[in-house]
């Protein structure tokens, strides 16, 4: 019921902050864009289909793989990277998809999150879908094994995220879409070119002590304590580590965005820590997620015409 009543509304992205009304101008520094310099509705408001990730490279390579797969190859156009006036993040743009990086981590994705859910918000973008495609250390799954994030939980295993704003912990709800996560787990079985499955996803603060590597320039617990806790973890129905979720997911819920984490695993945790595999095998793993997302976009736009 809840999609069809999606289809009839137009769903705008929303911004809870009243003092952006004041301003005259609105910077978005980050990504070098702003109000008064860049007509944002020109530019994005066509926009509906949102997919960030980590690194910059990735995002331009999905950019690609999406024209491509969209019939929208520009032979003049090498995807200008939007945001080229600054090296924090980078931005690119085919059709109604937009490709953003975000860096390593919840400060990271944080800072870009609240300057991309304006800059929706300034382009008067209605219905947009955003998804996360990134890579992840698995659980006691096969590592190229793409996992679709259920609920986004804390180390703890609790699906919150907290902030510290004004010196007080600010507790948020991590909740995903469920009818996005399903669609995009069936997309995973049509495509029938790797395991997709849907499980927890543990956002950590830290890639090694915070996701009780061996391996750090610290340690100060053994083999035994790290296979508890990811046992455990596992036991919370945890299949993924990553370093963004909770974050991500807590502030798309707030601006109304429909949202999901696709994540490919790199290693099982279970049996080692580093990431061992050849470069080549590493980067086919990281293609997955853009894969299952590429289909899923190619499948909902079929549908609109
Ligand atoms: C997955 O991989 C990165 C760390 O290597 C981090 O951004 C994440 O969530
Ligand atoms: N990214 C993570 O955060 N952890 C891993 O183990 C692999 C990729």
């Amino acid at each position: 019921m809840d999609s069809v009543k999606r289809k009839e509304t137009n769903r705008p992205v929303v911004v809870r902050n009243p003092n952006l009304c004041e301003m005259r101008e609105d910077i978005l520094y980050h990504f070098n864009l702003g109000t008064e310099t860049h007509n944002l509705p020109a530019l994005f408001g066509d926009v509906k289909f949102v997919c960030v990730g980590g690194s910059t490279r990735r995002m331009k390579d999905f950019i690609k793989y999406v024209a491509a797969e969209l019939d929208m190859r520009d032979p003049n156009n090498d995807y200008p990277n939007i945001c080229a006036g600054t090296d924090r993040y980078a931005m690119y743009k085919v059709g109604p998809v937009l490709s953003v990086s975000h860096g390593i981590g919840i400060p990271s994705i944080s800072i870009m999150l609240h300057e991309l859910i304006k800059l929706l918000h300034h382009a008067c973008c209605t219905n947009v879908t955003i998804i996360r495609i990134g890579t992840s250390g698995g659980i006691g799954v096969k590592p190229g094994t793409v996992v679709v994030t259920k609920q986004s939980v804390d180390g703890t295993f609790v699906p919150k995220f907290e902030q510290l704003i004004l010196g007080q912990t600010v507790v948020r709800d991590t909740e995903l879409d469920s009818d996005l996560a399903e669609e995009l787990l069936r997309c995973g079985e049509e495509l029938g070119q790797f395991d997709t499955v849907l499980g927890n996803t543990m956002c950590t603060l830290d890639f090694y002590e915070g996701q009780a590597r061996l391996d750090g320039a610290f340690c100060f617990y053994r083999e035994s304590d790290k296979q508890k806790y990811l046992t455990k973890a596992r036991e919370a129905g945890v299949r993924n580590i990553e370093m963004e979720s909770t974050a991500f997911a807590a502030m798309c819920k707030m601006s109304g965005l429909r949202a999901a984490v696709v994540c490919a695993t790199l290693v099982d945790r279970l049996k080692g820590d580093q990431l061992s595999s050849s470069h080549d095998v590493l980067q086919t793993y990281q293609q997955l997620p853009q894969i299952l997302v590429g289909y899923y976009i190619k499948k909902k736009l079929k549908a609109l015409i």
